[in-house]
């Protein structure tokens, strides 16, 4: 019997960066491990090939038989659990898991403390956040998940803390986190292209705290709201009063403070990060932040630091009067509300929003409200341009452009001084570009030619 055991193999299912990140993994614990990807031509097959010869290595569509013989499945966030071969091993009991699993079950072993961070919008950022108010206390602080490094490359021997971003899709087959403290920093939709509905989504990310110890909700987003036995500790933060032990606003004289219970902590303005939403942001870091131990003063430090990410809300020039900003990560309707709402109160003109993409399924039309408030144009780009105009038409103003330079020509010649010309597309990058990262430099490039 015990033969038989210890011929079975897992099943590493990708060889993207997961995939890889997994089979350096397993090889190191001497584990027996097989890797398949449905493309014919993965990123890391010639990485692999010369790091692991023997390595057996499946290409093209996932077999059934191999799926059902294999131990466990490791699979890589790319690839749904709907895939016929993978809704056949399930069925037949095979564990589906997630290199996040293999990841916890090792750290948790260790005893390291384990912040895990999911939402559908501020995961980086606040993620960032944490990790380098960590460090700013002198930690030694692995950060990564779907923010770059894979969650299993980041064990190490030494580390203090991990601070980890994890997507829906790397929660969908993670079955036992653990995580000192978990939190949905907020719920809007995202990624409707896999999932079914907004439930499916929303259950995916709530996996974030199985098993947790304690949970950060975010007060003002009821979608956010764990089902948690009551022994987790949890706490709330929002843009309102807090209530004792909880995070929020307060006034202090004429200033708004962050502060937690009747605690002023901070003035909001001593904050290097702007706008509205980045203030959620900084109370959500707070709270997880103490929930692992970080002193206060440490994690204030690094609030007036912190400018935050590339592409995020990121001031590029001011010409004539004009801010221009790249939200280039404003990948989803969530984020370019956010955008609009973090950025319009206190304008003293208006905004000429940039949208348009890849809408990966979404319902545009939450973009009408903000728009009506701070909008003065928005200029359509990209392969989902005309289902954004269906959301808008005839609510608030909105033209074509042929492309991002004729986007950016056109808000120049329509900004006046105190308006801000904002690139938040609301949309994935794919139809155009590499990345988000690529769009946003593209539109900051063509911003830095009118200066
Ligand atoms: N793919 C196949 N066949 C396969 C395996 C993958 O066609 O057999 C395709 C997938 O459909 C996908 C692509 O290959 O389009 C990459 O998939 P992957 O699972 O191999 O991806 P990795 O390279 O391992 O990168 C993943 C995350 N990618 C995805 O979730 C799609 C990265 O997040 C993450 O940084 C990395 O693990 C480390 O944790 C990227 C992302 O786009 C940035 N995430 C989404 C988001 O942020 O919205 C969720
Ligand atoms: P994620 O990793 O979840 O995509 P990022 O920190 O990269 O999050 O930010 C993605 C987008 O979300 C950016 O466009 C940013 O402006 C926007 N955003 C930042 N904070 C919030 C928030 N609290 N609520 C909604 N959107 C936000």
């Amino acid at each position: 019997m015990s033969l038989i055991v210890s011929d079975r193999f897992s099943l590493i299912i990708g060889l993207g960066k997961t995939g890889l990140a997994c089979a350096q993994y397993f090889a190191l614990q001497g584990e027996r491990f097989q890797v398949a990807d449905s493309r014919a031509q993965p990123p890391f097959l010639h990485q692999l090939t010369s790091e692991q010869p023997d390595t057996p290595i499946h290409l093209g569509e996932f077999a059934h038989d191999l799926c059902l013989s294999a131990r466990q499945i490791i699979l890589s966030p790319g690839v749904s659990m709907q895939e016929p071969a993978l809704v056949a091993a399930a069925n037949a009991g095979v564990p589906i898991r997630s290199d996040v699993d293999v990841f916890a079950q090792a750290a948790r072993s260790a005893g390291v403390p384990i912040v895990a961070i999911t939402g559908s919008n501020a995961k980086s950022t606040v993620t960032s956040l944490v990790g380098q108010m960590a460090k700013t206390a002198g930690l030694n602080v692995a950060v990564g998940g779907n923010l770059g490094e894979p969650s299993v490359s980041l064990l190490a021997n030494d580390v203090d803390l991990y601070v980890l971003e994890l997507s829906s899709f790397q929660l969908e087959s993670t079955t036992g986190l653990g995580a000192t403290v978990a939190c949905v920093l907020n719920v809007s939709p995202d990624h409707m292209d896999r999932y079914d509905n907004l439930m499916a989504y929303h259950q995916a990310k709530h996996r974030v705290f199985q098993a947790c110890k304690a949970a950060v909700v975010n007060a003002d987003d009821a979608l956010t709201n764990p089902l948690v036995p009551d022994t987790v500790t949890q706490t709330r933060f929002s843009l309102g009063d807090p209530d004792v032990g909880q995070f929020g606003l307060r006034k202090e004289g004429v200033d708004e403070w962050l502060a937690q219970g009747l605690q002023p902590l901070m003035a909001v303005k001593k904050m290097a990060m702007s706008g509205r939403h980045n203030v959620a942001n900084a109370l959500a870091a707070l709270a997880l932040g103490q929930a692992v131990g970080l002193p206060m003063d440490a994690m204030v430090n690094t609030l007036a630091t912190f400018t935050g990410l590339p592409h995020r809300c990121e001031r590029v020039a001011n010409i004539g009067g004009v801010d221009y900003i790249n939200d280039s990560k404003g990948t989803n309707l969530g984020a370019t509300v956010a955008a609009l709402e973090g950025l319009g109160p206190g304008l003293a003109g208006k905004i000429i929003l940039i949208a348009g993409g890849v809408g990966k399924g979404a319902d545009f039309s939450d973009l009408v409200a903000p728009l009506s408030r701070y909008g003065k144009q928005t200029l359509l780009i990209g392969e989902d341009a005309k289902h954004i105009e269906q959301a808008l038409a005839e609510k608030v103003a909105f033209s074509h452009a042929k492309d991002m330079q004729e986007a950016v020509s056109l808000a120049y010649q329509q900004a006046v001084s105190g308006d801000l010309v904002l690139l938040s597309p609301a949309c994935a990058s794919f139809d155009a570009y590499s990345s988000f990262e690529a769009r946003g430099d593209h539109f900051a490039k063509l911003v830095w030619a009118l200066t």
